[in-house]
């Protein structure tokens, strides 16, 4: 687990903001918001940050062809993303863009320190220029076939084919992607970064590196195989002007990662702590820090990343946690081609805390996880409705009815027993980042939840004597106890459902706060409880598929 002594600063990638939030974004920020909820609930000082990715190619590509300025796209999006952020509950500390007066500062600043330390010089490259619209083609201006795996890409990335990242001038049969002529290449001047001469150090730095094997292992076979220089610099008006060079901007995936850095000095300047505090975060070592990426962009995390940080002399990522790929009824995810599935309209017929469980629970975090409606509406129906659901609103009416309160009796060893195991393998599975571990570890409680009031039968001893009554009360604070702990540990997963819940139990405290040791904590008995609600509903399969 992490180390107890120092905060944790955990982020997830900034989603470029050239379109629309989708269930691919949402597969990595979800189980990203549960870890930090989950790390609260342990004890830890947490922030969490996040932000818009404002520059690059996608965006500029994006506006040109909406015919508008690349801020006018940047805003429309920027707040798109953050009204869906907030209503799947993702509690980010900051969310901030990268276009921030402040990460073109810090930016300029960490490109200056790796110029002062030699890791960066000019050099003549080949470019792709089109003829037909003059210009050159930076990133995605330009698509060719892939020289590493021979699948059709894009300027700076094989997207379709083997995930790797594509130097400029490598593209195979380059063309505009603006009027679709062939593309030549020219002779220009620009800036590298000294990849190379960080070869040992990422080897050993990779060997010590948190979060998903995943990450890890795939960084680790690029660093053994080959590491060439990486230009950093790019022709575009919009970005981050390289220093000195007002011709030119770095390139996008220079100042993305360092927004997680600027970032973290807004959050704490909004907060009012003193200038220098975000450097405890970002120099020696002072924190704990935690990324959360898809796998499309472990090379730039585990990579470039790391190796700017260290030229620098930054604090270095602790973990990197990255998620598998998303497909939509078993076909590869592409915006383009219409296989997609937007959070927007999703979030509109369904409660977002169902899809917040479904992306957790749908596969393993680092495996791929395919998205289909009648999985969906099989895990809604199957197990938040029929185990979660059904054992709220049994016991909850039931004592409701014949209680109003939460009754007099003793927790018994049986159900403190299945409380700690509960607890115990969402520890694990926190340690492990398997997310799909850790609901099935709250969910299991609740399925003997299930048992645990079928066998006692609850509703037969209420007619029984005055023993028998008292024995019943005593069943139902056992289960009462057992509601509270899965409350308590599935808030982080389903935050709103979870703070109804808490609301019928009569608790007055606000179940986002709780930590863990209220699962020992005996519910009071003598507790109003309020009027059981329905939490989840059934969905009726025919009426809602294919759509
Ligand atoms: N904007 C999104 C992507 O490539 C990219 C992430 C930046 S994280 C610093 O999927
Ligand atoms: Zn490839």
């Amino acid at each position: 687990m992490l180390p107890r002594d120092k905060p944790v600063l955990v982020t997830s990638a900034l989603p470029y903001v050239n379109g629309e939030c989708h269930i691919g974004h949402l597969r990595t920020y979800v189980p990203a918001d549960v870890y930090v909820r989950m790390l609260r609930k342990m004890g830890y000082n947490v922030i969490f940050i996040s932000g818009s990715d404002t520059h690059g190619t996608p965006i500029v590509l994006s506006a040109e062809s909406q015919g508008v300025t690349p801020d006018v796209v940047v805003e429309r999006y920027h707040e798109h993303f953050k009204r869906i952020f907030e209503a799947l509950n993702l509690d980010f500390d900051y969310y901030g863009r990268t276009d921030s007066p402040a990460n073109h500062r810090m930016t300029e600043e960490i490109v200056k320190r790796l110029i002062e330390g030699g890791y960066v010089y000019r050099k003549n490259t080949k470019q792709a220029y089109c003829e037909t619209c003059n210009r050159f083609l930076p990133d995605r201006y330009v698509e060719g076939i892939c020289p590493h795996c021979g699948a059709v890409a894009r300027g700076d990335e094989c997207d379709q084919g083997c995930g790797k990242h594509i130097e400029p001038g490598e593209i195979l049969e380059p063309r505009c992607k603006i009027c679709g002529s062939k593309a030549v290449f020219r002779e220009q001047e620009h800036f590298f970064f000294r990849l190379s001469a960080f070869a040992d150090f990422l080897s050993s730095y990779l060997d010590n590196l948190g979060g998903t094997l995943n990450a890890r292992n795939y960084a680790r076979e690029w660093v053994k195989r080959e590491l060439r220089d990486w230009c950093i610099t790019r022709n575009l008006e919009w970005g981050v002007k390289f220093p000195g060079r007002d011709d030119l901007v770095v390139y996008v995936w220079v100042d993305a990662p360092i927004g997680y850095i600027s970032f973290t000095e807004e959050l704490l300047r909004e907060r009012g702590v003193d200038g220098d505090e975000w450097a405890r975060y970002w120099k020696n070592n002072g924190a704990t820090i935690v990324h959360f990426i898809g796998t499309d962009i472990i090379y730039h995390h585990c990579i470039f990343w790391p190796a700017m940080l260290k030229g620098a002399d930054y604090s270095l990522p602790d973990a990197v946690v990255a998620s598998g790929m998303v497909k939509i009824e078993g076909k590869t995810f592409s915006k383009s081609r219409g296989i997609v599935v937007w959070a927007k309209e999703f979030i509109e017929r369904f409660h977002p805390d169902t899809l917040r469980y479904y992306l957790l629970t749908q596969s393993s975090h680092t495996k791929e996880l395919d998205f289909s409606w009648d999985s969906f509406f099989m895990r809604v129906n199957n197990e938040l409705v029929a185990i979660l659901g059904n054992l709220i609103y049994r016991v909850l009416t039931f004592t409701y009815k014949n209680f109003g309160v939460v009754p007099e009796g003793e927790i018994e060893e049986e159900v403190r027993t299945a409380i700690e195991t509960a607890r115990d393998g969402v520890l694990s599975a926190m340690a492990e980042y398997e997310f799909k571990k850790l609901v099935d570890a709250a969910m299991g409680l609740a399925d003997f939840g299930n048992s645990y009031f079928q066998r006692e039968e609850p509703w037969h001893l209420i007619k029984g004597d005055e023993n028998a009554r008292r024995r019943c009360g005593t069943i139902l604070k056992n289960v009462l106890q057992i509601l509270k702990s899965v409350c308590v540990l599935l808030e982080p997963v389903m935050p709103a459902k979870m703070a109804e819940l808490w609301y019928q139990l009569g608790m007055d405290t606000d179940v986002h706060d709780t930590k863990l040791e209220e699962l020992m904590k005996p519910i009071e008995s003598g507790q109003k409880l309020n009027k059981p609600k329905v939490l989840f509903r059934r969905i009726e399969v025919d009426k809602n598929r294919g759509v």
